[in-house]
């Protein structure tokens, strides 16, 4: 255990971390003279650049004016407090400006210099106190970064009311340094817009990750609670420093034996990892349990045993963590039990948690994700139907988490109609980072712009500006209890995402789950930043390709609102012709419904009305052919092949030629990342390559696939000028995928 510390006080990241070596490898570059651009030798591949540290790189400032500025303001480090985060937030402090300067900064107990950084709550340090900042206005995870004079001396200073707060101004400081920021007057005034900012990991006790794509589970639940890996640490770290404050450790579709003591022990002990970083565990309850591992005839939510033992559970469950956060559960979805077994409501299954936690603070996050087995109602009506009705009835420490849109995480969904239409209820965002239906870990998919199109669209529950993003951060209605979380993307590849872009999405997640007004273009511009490079010769055209990356894959996959169209199961490529599921609505003919006369679904009055459930004037907007956005059009019509587009072509020529720019979007992306070469190392450079040649082979497969399968229905040939399918339509019919990842 000593010596874990003392190797973790020389590094910033856990196993094989490579920061010292590569302060040198970085101290030796700068002494080279830079080559002029176009003549550039490339990047030597730096044995450090695996992807591990993700953004916390804090490689040398090259710039030695920056450099000389940035000693001159933090010529030592006071951090108040002896608390295990304020540990953590020396350690931070003392790898990162050793990285970024290229030596170390002095500690020190109290201010002994003009140029000190002082980091503290008011509790903690007398110094801070005096300054009389209101922190207590910025909440219990908000923070104030200035720069100030105390007696004569000149400080910055890093003040929160919390110690949790002074971890997350730190990580803010440490990447101002990285984005190479001055510190001159500096004054920050931070806080989070909402209050649960969680990861939702689908990891089971076998350590697989359903719809996982970069290897398995990071909880090595065997050696837990003995061994703890050190990248548990750096997990919490990576979180911290995005202002993620919860994960929850299992899988949606649980497994009971996680709530039994010997699994608590191991989760207690990752909590106990991650309780310095401001890092709360959840845990996925099964409804089932007090049967499966209770011995109860009955999980019936109304039944006085049942509540008893779930009573008892929970107080078990603290007495291992003292500061669980509560339950995720989904029930009655998918085949998962659920308190409608019993004839009860989910409001009853849901309550009946929230009343064993409340004594303890902790929340239900109960997902709104659910379509009966049943009904022979559109699937995407469904949870509607179900939850509005309950608006009002779920105890206060329940939060309703929704799904970004109706379906299940589709490349392209309008927002889920829920959204505002539950004022009495706390709605959570649950967004998907792993990348199940946009091309697993290898396709080049930044996700923010997916996730802000959502955030900012407008739902009109309360007339014009009752944007998604004022129902999740708790404006539009007032609730104050408020949530977000992400379906994670994080695995034991060296990288932790299983491709080097897809750190960008749990980094874009994070920062917009504390802030949602944050822009995609500012963070991919952070981002590219501090994981690769601040050459702007690289920075902007990455940029440029993150940002347009969605709408290629929307269209190589699912262009104009269609949707569900991938191969069944392991949901890895294009099956549109995929009709033999147990139900209906697991296939994507359901979807797509094409004919002789025309594609897409109809969903207006004359249809299943589903666009009923959205707040006028949306309700019109995407009822009417002429008025519905392009992008949601085979959504919510069934549309003639020759229907007339903005464009001026017909349906048929838009849908093919829309396929086939998502194609040549990826080539582009191609040609782009062909010219950065040298500009990083060699190692990330050639993974990106190959993954981009991966993604464009597949493009192609989808639109080829699709394309063909469409056609024997709209019976028009392919427009003139455009490449033709490679293969018949027999053949990608007949690929098989028996050991697809994520299943
Ligand atoms: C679907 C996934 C499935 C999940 C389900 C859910 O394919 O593995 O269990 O969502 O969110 O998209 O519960």
């Amino acid at each position: 255990m000593n010596e874990l510390r003392h190797d973790r006080d020389r590094r910033c990241a856990g196993p094989g971390g490579a920061a010292p070596l590569l302060t040198l490898l970085g101290l030796l570059l700068v002494l080279l003279p830079v080559p002029a651009a176009g003549d550039r030798a490339p990047v030597p591949d730096e044995p450090g650049e695996d992807g591990y540290e993700l953004w916390l790189r804090y490689r040398l400032v090259e710039d030695a004016t920056l450099r000389a500025h940035y000693r001159t303001r933090l010529a030592e480090v006071v951090v108040a407090g002896e608390t295990p985060t304020a540990a953590a937030v020396r350690r931070e402090l003392r790898c990162g400006l050793r990285g970024l300067l290229g030596e170390t900064v002095p500690e020190a107990g109290a201010v002994s210099r003009d140029g000190a950084l002082v980091v503290g709550t008011p509790a903690a340090s007398p110094l801070i106190a005096g300054l009389g900042l209101d922190l207590d206005a910025l909440g219990p995870e908000g923070y104030r970064l200035l720069d100030t004079t105390v007696d004569g001396r000149r400080l910055l200073v890093v003040a929160a009311a919390t110690e949790v707060g002074t971890l997350y101004g730190t990580f803010h400081l440490l990447r101002l340094l990285q984005l190479h920021r001055h510190l001159d007057g500096l004054d920050v005034a931070a806080a989070p817009r909402v209050r649960h900012r969680v990861l939702n990991h689908w990891d089971n006790l076998d350590r697989t990750v359903e719809r996982g794509y970069a290897g398995f589970s990071l909880w090595d639940w065997h050696k837990l609670p003995d061994y703890l890996d050190p990248r548990y640490t750096d997990y919490a770290r990576a979180n911290a420093s995005l202002g993620i404050n919860g994960t929850v450790l299992t899988n949606v579709n649980a497994n009971a034996l996680v709530l039994t003591p010997m699994y608590l022990e191991k989760a207690a002990a990752l909590a106990g990892v991650f309780r310095p970083y401001g890092l709360r565990v959840y845990l996925t309850a099964r409804f089932s349990a007090p049967i499966e591992i209770g011995g109860l005839a009955t999980a019936d939510p109304l039944d006085p045993a049942v509540r008893a033992w779930w009573r008892d559970k929970v107080a078990e469950i603290y007495r291992y963590i003292p500061d669980f956060g509560g339950f995720l559960v989904k029930a009655n979805s998918e085949g998962q039990p659920g308190p409608q077994d019993y004839g009860r409501s989910h409001a009853d299954g849901a309550n009946m948690l929230a009343e064993a936690l409340a004594p303890y603070d902790g929340i239900v996050m109960w997902r709104a994700f659910v379509y009966a087995a049943d009904k022979p109602e559109d699937r995407v009506k469904q949870a509607y139907n179900e939850f509005v009705p309950l608006d009002g009835q779920f105890r206060d420490n329940v939060l309703v988490q929704v799904k970004n849109g109706p379906l299940d995480f589709q490349p392209r969904e309008p927002f889920h109609p829920l959204f505002g239409a539950m004022p009495r209820t706390p709605l959570m965002m649950e967004f998907q980072i792993t990348k199940e239906y946009l091309g697993f870990a290898t396709h080049l998919v930044y996700l923010a712009p997916m996730w802000t199109e959502v955030l900012t669209a407008d739902t009109y529950a309360r007339g014009p500006g009752s944007t998604v993003a004022r129902v999740v951060d708790g404006t539009l209605h007032g609730y104050t209890r408020t949530g977000i979380a992400g379906v994670a993307n994080t695995g034991t590849d060296r990288n932790w995402t299983g491709s080097h872009f897809d750190q960008a999405n749990w980094y874009a997640f994070g920062r917009l789950a504390w802030d949602h007004t944050l822009s995609p273009d500012t963070l991919a511009g952070e981002w590219i930043r501090l994981t690769f490079t601040h050459d702007p010769a690289f920075v902007r055209p990455v940029k440029q390709m993150m940002l347009g990356s969605r709408e290629a894959a929307v269209n190589y996959m699912t262009p104009l609102g269609l949707a569900h169209l991938m191969g069944p199961g392991h949901h890895y490529g294009p099956a549109p012709w995929y009709d033999d599921a147990p139900r209906a609505d697991w296939t994507a003919v359901y979807y797509h419904r094409a004919d002789t006369l025309g594609i897409g679904f109809d969903r207006t009055a004359t249809g299943s009305n589903a666009v009923s459930q959205y707040f006028p004037p949306l309700d019109s907007i995407y009822g009417h052919l002429d008025t519905v956005p392009e992008k949601f059009l085979l959504w919510f019509h069934h549309v003639p092949w020759d229907h007339r587009m903005a464009s001026g072509r017909t349906l048929w020529d838009e849908l093919v030629h829309r396929y086939t720019a998502g194609v040549e979007a990826v080539r582009a992306m191609r040609a782009t990342w062909r010219q950065l070469e040298g500009l990083i190392d060699a190692r990330r450079y050639e993974q990106v390559a190959a993954f981009l040649r991966i993604q464009e082979k597949e493009a192609r497969w989808w639109r080829d696939a699709c394309v063909s399968y469409f056609q024997t229905f709209s019976r028009r040939p392919i427009p003139a000028g455009l490449e033709p399918p490679a293969h018949p339509l027999d053949h990608y019919r007949a690929l098989r995928f028996p050991h697809a990842p994520g299943i």
